[in-house]
């Protein structure tokens, strides 16, 4: 099999001999910013939110994109297609570039973009058909006048504290309460209860990331009559749900079937739930909602 090629600055080099510097800042500080995109059948879900995200995650860190969004788009699809790929995980990365061994992002003259197209599953099939196990954790998501998730980072230290928690009582993924104890979003996706047939989902300002699959999930439930509530909720709602999700490009829809160990519904990923996890893959494979390659 031929040898995955990354893009790094311009150049599509094989993956063993793609590098970069111990001097980036990326590394040193986690000072850049990514976005996780996927494409199905040969079209980019959502391409434009996500540029729009990075975009606008690398303007909140001063950080200077070295491409337009045009040569942006290019280069991920010449990347896609160095590689062979009809559905694909991306991962986009800018980082701030090589500095010296001080924090100063004035040191870094150049930031680098990095482009990865793999087709890497996150979670087991099984999985999602059989749900998810989940804890809140004691970790508490970075406020809004912090390390936000409104913006995304290269720092998902938070994260990672939460999901070594998850592993250490053996559930598959942790539930972040903010600082007023208001629920906020999971390590990588965004969370949604449905109650009495409503859907609802924690707004950015709790601290969440603004997702993209949350977004669409509520663009689908909405076409179907399906009423959503954009609005913090509390810990004992989720407990007392008749169903949990979870939403993000690597989750898609992942049901939730345990939360710090009560029971959601019957135990069993709900009906709701599959039902937008059907319209939801539905829309993913719609033309319209992606870039064409
Ligand atoms: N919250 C956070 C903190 C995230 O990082 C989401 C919500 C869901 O957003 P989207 O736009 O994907 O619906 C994310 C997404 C990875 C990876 O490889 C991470 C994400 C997405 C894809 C891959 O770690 N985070």
């Amino acid at each position: 099999m031929a040898e995955q090629m990354i893009y790094i600055d311009g150049k599509l080099l094989p993956k063993s001999e793609a590098h970069v510097s111990v001097f980036d800042h990326g590394f040193l500080y986690g000072d850049g910013v990514f976005e996780g995109i996927r494409a199905y059948n040969s079209v980019i879900f959502k391409l434009d939110e996500h540029l729009e995200r990075l975009y606008a995650s690398a303007k909140t860190l001063m950080l200077e994109v070295p491409l337009t969004r045009d040569q942006m788009r290019e280069a991920i699809i010449s990347t896609l297609k160095a590689n062979g790929l009809r559905d694909a995980y991306i991962r986009l990365i800018v980082t701030r570039g090589v500095g010296d061994l001080g924090l100063d992002p004035r040191k870094c003259p150049k930031s680098s973009v990095i482009i990865i197209a793999g087709t890497i599953s996150l979670m087991a099939k099984e999985t999602v058909e059989r749900g998810i196990k989940t804890l809140i954790t004691w970790v508490r998501r970075d406020p809004i006048d912090g390390t936000s998730h409104e913006v995304k980072s290269m720092n998902y230290l938070n994260s990672i504290l939460a999901k070594i928690e998850a592993n250490n009582f053996g559930v598959d993924e942790a539930i972040f309460l903010n600082h007023q104890g208001y629920v906020c979003e999971g390590t990588a996706e965004n969370v949604f209860i449905v109650k009495r047939g409503r859907l609802i989902t924690p707004p950015t300002y709790t601290g969440a990331l603004a997702g993209i699959t949350q977004q669409a999930v509520i663009e689908v439930a909405s076409r179907a009559g399906i009423p959503v509530e954009v609005r913090p909720m509390s810990a004992s709602e989720v407990f007392n749900a008749d169903e949990v999700f979870f939403t993000g490009t690597a989750a898609e829809i992942i049901p939730v079937t345990m939360v710090n160990g009560r029971t959601i519904g019957d135990g069993k990923p709900g009906k709701t739930t599959l039902k937008l996890r059907g319209m939801f893959m539905e829309y993913a494979l719609d033309p319209s909602n992606g870039t064409r390659y």
